[in-house]
């Protein structure tokens, strides 16, 4: 995946014509697509291909099954024009590694702690043992929560250069310059792009605010 503006636009808006709108309009700003279950199940399986022809696109699908169902989802994601996919380890390294081997050298990013105030329930706790496993299975990297950027670093320690995503930005509270600050590679935007009036300019002050940063 590319890392210009080191932004993942979450697309989980659910009006197909208005999602492909703000693709347009911010498409050269983002370095990858993310599509989550609310727009696969608007606008139907085609949209991961339709969405492929203009930004590589991570199917975010929070996979967490058995190997065997893994794979099959695993297959039929990138089968459809996918770049990488999102899956849990909480199911355990077999399914993990399913999933890498399903990937095919496609990108498996592994959920670590979650970015709600619920992710601290259960995923803080168990969230560098989550890292370990994404690094021993052979995943491209992981997802960390930007409203708690001190997570980062700790996570960042757990996955040496591993990618980090870090979603929670903007709406959930969490800022673009801290997780880049504290080692996220990618931030992940969602309502903060798609939900603003001009989602072109809310997606370039984000890179902004990102491009300040001297180091990074
Ligand atoms: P906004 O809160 O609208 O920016 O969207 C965040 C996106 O990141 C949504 O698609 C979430 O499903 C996703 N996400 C989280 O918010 N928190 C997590 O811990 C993990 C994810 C994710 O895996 O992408």
């Amino acid at each position: 995946m590319r890392k210009n503006s080191r932004i993942v636009l979450a697309l989980d808006e659910t009006d197909e014509k208005k999602a492909l709108r703000v693709v347009d309009e911010v498409g050269d700003l983002v370095d990858a697509i993310k599509i989550n279950w609310p727009l696969v199940l608007s606008s139907g399986p085609e949209m991961i291909t339709e969405l492929a022809r203009r930004s590589p696109v991570i199917c975010d699908f929070k996979v967490a099954d058995i190997p065997n169902t893994v794979r099959l989802i695993a297959e039929q994601a990138f089968r459809r024009g996918a770049s990488g996919l999102i899956v849990h380890a909480f199911t355990g390294s077999d399914s993990l590694k399913a999933a890498v081997q399903a990937a095919d050298g496609k990108d498996i990013f592994v959920v670590t702690e979650m970015s709600h105030p619920g992710g601290q329930e259960f995923t803080a706790s168990l969230a560098e043992r989550f890292a370990a496993m994404a690094v021993e299975s052979g995943a491209r990297g992981v997802i960390a929560p930007a409203t708690r950027p001190e997570r980062i670093a700790r996570i960042r320690q757990a996955v040496g250069d591993l990618l980090i995503l870090s979603p929670g930005v903007g709406a959930q509270g969490g800022s673009a310059s801290a997780a880049i600050a504290n080692g996220a590679d990618h931030v992940i935007v969602g309502r903060a792009i798609y939900g603003a009036e001009q989602p072109r300019e809310a997606a370039e002050s984000i890179a902004r605010e990102i491009a300040s940063l001297r180091g990074c």
